[in-house]
């Protein structure tokens, strides 16, 4: 296992970031991948590069990420879900953890037949995570999927979300070849969010060497 350092962002230059992304994916050139993030836009270059690999993407999130562009950018963290559909293919995606969208952007979710559970689905029935988790080959972890008692150092916090209790229950089952864990912005290492993002990344490092 080793650490590939951080990857260089140029703000407001998406092309460029892509580039520095892809440039060193490529060197990696690894079986194995976790990125840290970071604005959720990283997910859109990790999984167009390794798309042939992904049969099934997962992506854990309080929002949909599914606006067809912000900001007059169609590479930003609130597009995220609907350009990893353009590329993977609306069912080979999956939302687990929604609880703020807009009503335009659910119509589209519903009319592009993407599949999704909100978290008071997931509240009410657990197995609907490791239903879905345990043959994702990329899992995306937005920190907000968190309740913001859990984890509120994020970029969007929201209430009424899950807790990482739930997320950990399904560590034994899941076998991501790719996983990410990104809009985690916390102040100091020892804020609760900090900690709770190494803990977590702890655990999925375990999983994926164990299934090495
Ligand atoms: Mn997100």
């Amino acid at each position: 296992m080793s650490d590939w350092g951080d990857i260089e962002v140029s703000y407001g230059n998406y092309r460029e970031t892509e580039r520095h992304v892809i440039d060193t994916l490529r060197e990696i050139n690894a079986e194995k991948l976790i990125l840290i993030g970071g604005d959720h836009s990283i997910s859109i270059f990790s999984v167009n590069f390794f798309s042939k690999k992904i049969r099934k993407y997962v992506q854990l999130d309080a929002h949909g990420d599914f606006d067809d562009s912000y900001l007059n950018s169609k590479y930003t963290h609130s597009s995220t879900l609907r350009r990893i559909g353009e590329i993977l293919g609306w069912e080979n995606i999956v939302l687990l953890g929604l609880r703020s969208i807009s009503r335009k952007t659910l119509e589209d979710l519903e009319k592009l037949g993407v599949k999704y559970y909100t978290s008071a689905d997931i509240e009410r029935d657990p197995s609907i995570l490791t239903k879905e988790m345990k043959d994702a080959d990329y899992i995306s972890l937005d920190m907000d999927f968190f309740d913001i008692a859990y984890a509120p150092e994020v970029g969007n916090p929201e209430p009424l979300g899950l807790s990482p209790q739930i997320f950990i229950n399904n560590i034994r089952e899941i076998n991501p070849r790719y996983f990410d864990i990104v809009e985690a912005r916390p102040k100091s290492a020892e804020s609760t969010t900090a900690i709770l993002a190494a803990t977590i990344l702890r655990e999925v490092i375990i999983k994926m060497d164990e299934e090495f």
